[in-house]
């Protein structure tokens, strides 16, 4: 531990060095002298959480008085990220911390370093019901979130010379401070005959600068009777705690497939296991109130995050009718008024449908009450649209075949009142494809609520100076208000202002190039071009043509002509069993590993692969991107995310106009984003005529030159045939169109190249990405659905706790 003199403490700073003493002796029972950093963090975290907890506790005392109506919000996936700094810094006690921890010789780095992430989630879809969480919080909006505490969370991620190794990722391994455990609230849910219990672990999320701080509340699931005596007595010790092993199973841990459904027994149970006590909690809330069953459409709104908590539709019908002895009529018009969906994706293997065999044999009553949903459904189409069969099974709640199976969307779609898609491209196509006739069933039952981010974890705590730049020339509202970063606008062209972007812009890619030699060994010149693409790593995201476009530059650079010198970053995490996303992997680990030794390159190319993609990670990234690489195929891409936290710190985009991207253009302006490809329509008229890439191919000299490297086995050590089922893909079916984009690719490519030449235009057009992306705050989100679906207004909660001004 690094001895200093302590720094002088303001008042704040001093209660939490007291808190921090308290808490190590009481919390953690150590002395000074044994206390690890480990120990230092964890007393931080308590002393903060002290503070929070006045806040945490008003706000339930505040619902509870008012009887407000309260937003649920039902996901089997919350990507957290790390708790300390976040409320540290809506707190406003950011600095304090600072002070606090170099008075006992330590740093807020080291302590910040300590904390495990939840990773509780795979990607967009769990970040964002992170990002809406605090965003409930902050709009001060009556809000609980609904999950699952998976003892293991997102794989951990480490690269070698084999591409992708997964390991566990034990993250309450040492313990966590930011949960409460509740046992007092605890479910019973029969799940094939056997009884699961799922107990409450509560984590306060604290929104900015108010005193609102809403529940996010987690099931871990739990054996009703630890010990089976009986089998004990009779000497069989594993059969007593088999039982508790298999219930316990279902909390244990996140599946890592995105985007793919594999239709396991296991995930089945985690979703009624969840979905059912988050529903017997909301009606133990109304018993508690004093408020009947029947009203229980006026007490909650149910948000469902895509269709994983789906069965709620079901669920919610049985608790009514078998626990509560309401009517089925009665019941259905409170489960639809009750229940909205959001749908994430358009792909179809990510389409939920259940088997009914496995179905019947774990849920054989929610099983019994989709088939009365449905018959009732069926019949009233058989009304509506007379003499049209196949329309009634294309809508149908069951797939028919020799493998009949429950669709979940299906069964979303008609339990809810509303169903919306997450960009307005996506939306449109979610009404003209996926959900057609639905849309012409239930023309008004379709909406769009375009995603996004808090300002608060992907701007003031991911990347402070830029913060501080903004308090400084603009005010603080923007944190609260993001479209106040439109007054940034007059400062794109005034160049003492530039001159402070272009720092604050430097000392991230310096920040990001420190840890890129951390974590890979390379070393990257920070004044290059940062070209980024950081996501999950999916064939329709093509990652591989930006491989394809790497080593087209290695190429050309090889050749002798003069490009500026860039540093190409991927990162991010395949599913465990995909086998063409980690090939993609491996190719670009490959290409780094003989770019990076190439003397021929002369510092003009660096690619790196930043091992185990996260949001620690993703918060000392985003601030350093350069260029946004947000490449999918036309059509594919439901809306994205982290296009948006790269636009708001200063990247620009290179994009396809597919999912948020062409929102995001529409905004920020065509001069200030690099446009290419082919549009949904355009690939949809391509496919009617049907695709083959080989004509495109054939008139490439270049990307030909780049497959036949690969293939020649120069990023594999001479084996030709590892990348073979990669490259046949792209020269066969290509199924994601990359051949038809990629000439366009490298002219965006090209135009990039010049546009970055003029460092001061590019700068301005920096500046003007940030200026005009207020848009996609998940505030604004938040606000749509509070007001367009939810029909839930904010409840200030008055603490006698003080918040302290922004930081
Ligand atoms: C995963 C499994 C089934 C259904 C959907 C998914 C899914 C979708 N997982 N992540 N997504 C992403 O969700 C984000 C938030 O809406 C979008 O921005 C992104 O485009 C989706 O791919």
């Amino acid at each position: 531990m690094a001895s200093s003199t302590p720094a002088p403490c303001p008042p704040k700073g001093q209660a939490l060095l007291e808190a921090m003493r308290r808490h190590l002796f009481s919390s953690q029972a150590k002395s000074a002298s044994l206390a690890t950093t480990h120990d230092h963090y964890v007393c931080l975290s308590l002393a903060v959480r002290d503070i929070l907890l006045t806040s945490w506790v008003d706000t339930v005392d505040t619902y509870t008085s008012q009887h407000v109506r309260t937003a649920t919000y039902m996901s089997a996936e919350y990507l957290l990220g790390p708790h300390l700094e976040n409320n540290l810094v809506s707190l406003g006690l950011r600095e304090e911390a600072r002070a606090a921890c170099e008075a006992l010789g330590l740093t807020l780095e080291e302590m910040l370093a300590e904390e495990p992430e939840p990773g509780l989630g795979n990607g967009g879809l769990g970040r964002l019901a992170a990002c809406f969480q605090e965003s409930m919080a902050t709009l001060e909006l009556p809000a609980i979130g609904y999950g699952i505490r998976y003892e293991f969370g997102i794989f951990r991620q480490q690269i070698g010379p084999t591409g992708q190794m997964e390991s566990t990722d034990p993250w309450l391994a040492r313990g966590n401070p930011w949960e409460v455990i509740r046992p007092e609230w605890s479910y019973p849910v029969v799940i094939g005959g056997q009884t699961v219990i799922g107990v409450a672990y509560d984590t306060p999320i604290l929104g900015y600068g108010v005193h609102t701080a809403n529940t996010l509340r987690l099931w871990s699931a739990q054996a009703p009777d630890a010990f089976d005596f009986a089998s004990f007595n009779a000497g069989d010790y594993t059969r007593a705690v088999l039982h508790k092993v298999q219930s316990e199973t279902l909390s244990k841990v996140l599946y890592p497939n995105d985007e793919l459904e594999q239709g396991k027994r296991l995930r089945l149970s985690q979703q009624i296991f969840f979905v059912s006590c988050s529903l017997q909690d909301m009606f133990r809330i109304l018993g508690s109130q004093g408020i009947p069953v029947t009203e229980f459409h006026r007490k909650f709104a149910v948000q469902l995050n895509d269709t994983h908590p789906a069965i709620a539709v079901a669920e919610l019908m049985r608790l009514l009718i078998d626990e509560h002895g309401v009517d089925w009529d009665t019941a259905w018009s409170i489960t639809t008024a009750t229940i909205s969906y959001t749908n994430h994706t358009l792909l179809p293997e990510a389409l939920e449908a259940w088997g009914l065999e496995l179905f019947q044999q774990l849920l054989p009553r929610q099983l019994q009450i989709i088939f009365e949903i449905n018959a009732r459904f069926l019949r009233t189409l058989r009304i509506r649209f007379p003499g049209q069969p196949d329309l009634l099974e294309r809508l149908s709640l069951i797939e028919e075949g020799p493998h009949r199976k429950v669709r979940m969307a299906h069964l979303a779609v008609v339990g809810s009142h509303t169903v919306n898609g997450v960009a307005e491209l996506h939306s449109r196509l979610l009404k003209e494809n996926l959900f057609a006739e639905f849309a012409q069933v239930w023309p008004e039952r379709f909406t769009n609520i375009t995603n996004g981010v808090t300002p608060r974890r992907w701007l003031a705590v991911a990347n402070p100076p830029l913060a501080e730049l903004l308090n400084d020339a603009i005010g603080t509202d923007w944190c609260r208000h993001l479209d106040q970063l439109r007054k940034l606008e007059p400062l794109a062209t005034d160049a003492a202002f530039l001159e402070r972007w272009q720092g604050v812009r430097e000392q991230a890619k310096e920040r990001l190039a420190a840890t890129i030699r951390q974590d890979t060994g390379v070393l990257v010149d920070p004044s290059s071009l940062f070209d980024v693409q950081v996501k999950r790593i999916h064939e329709y995201k093509r990652q591989h043509m930006a491989a394809l476009q790497v080593v087209e530059r290695y190429l050309r650079l090889r050749a002798g002509e003069d490009l500026p010198p860039r540093t190409v970053i991927f990162g991010g995490k395949a599913a465990p069993g995909y086998a063409m996303a980690k090939l993609i992997i491996r190719l670009i680990v490959g290409m780094a590993e003989i770019i990076n030794i190439d003397p021929a390159m002369d510092g003009r190319l660096r690619v790196i692969f930043l091992p185990n993609f996260s949001v620690k990670l993703g918060q000392k990234i985003y601030p350093a991107v350069d260029l946004s690489e947000q490449i999918s195929t036309a059509g594919m891409e439901a809306s994205g995310t982290g296009n948006m936290k790269m636009s708001l710190n200063g990247a620009l985009t290179i994009g396809t106009l597919d999912g948020a991207n062409i929102e995001i253009r529409d905004r920020v302006g065509d001069d200030n984003f690099f446009l290419f490809g082919h549009t949904a329509e355009q690939l949809a008229a391509i496919n009617r005529n049907g695709y083959h890439p080989m004509p495109w191919l054939e008139n490439d000299a270049l990307a030909k030159e780049a497959i036949d490297l690969i293939g020649s086995g120069h990023f594999s050590e001479g084996d030709r045939d590892l990348f073979h089922p990669l490259l046949a893909n792209l020269c066969s079916s290509d199924p994601f169109r990359v051949m038809a984009d990629l000439g366009d690719y490298r002219r965006a490519q090209n135009e990039v190249d010049g546009a970055w030449c003029d460092a001061g235009r590019w700068s301005m057009m920096s500046v003007l990405n940030t200026a005009r992306c207020g848009f996609f705050s998940s505030d604004r989100s938040i606000q749509e659905y509070a007001e367009r679906i939810w029909k839930v207004v904010p409840v200030p909660v008055n603490s006698c706790s003080v918040i302290p001004q922004s930081s």
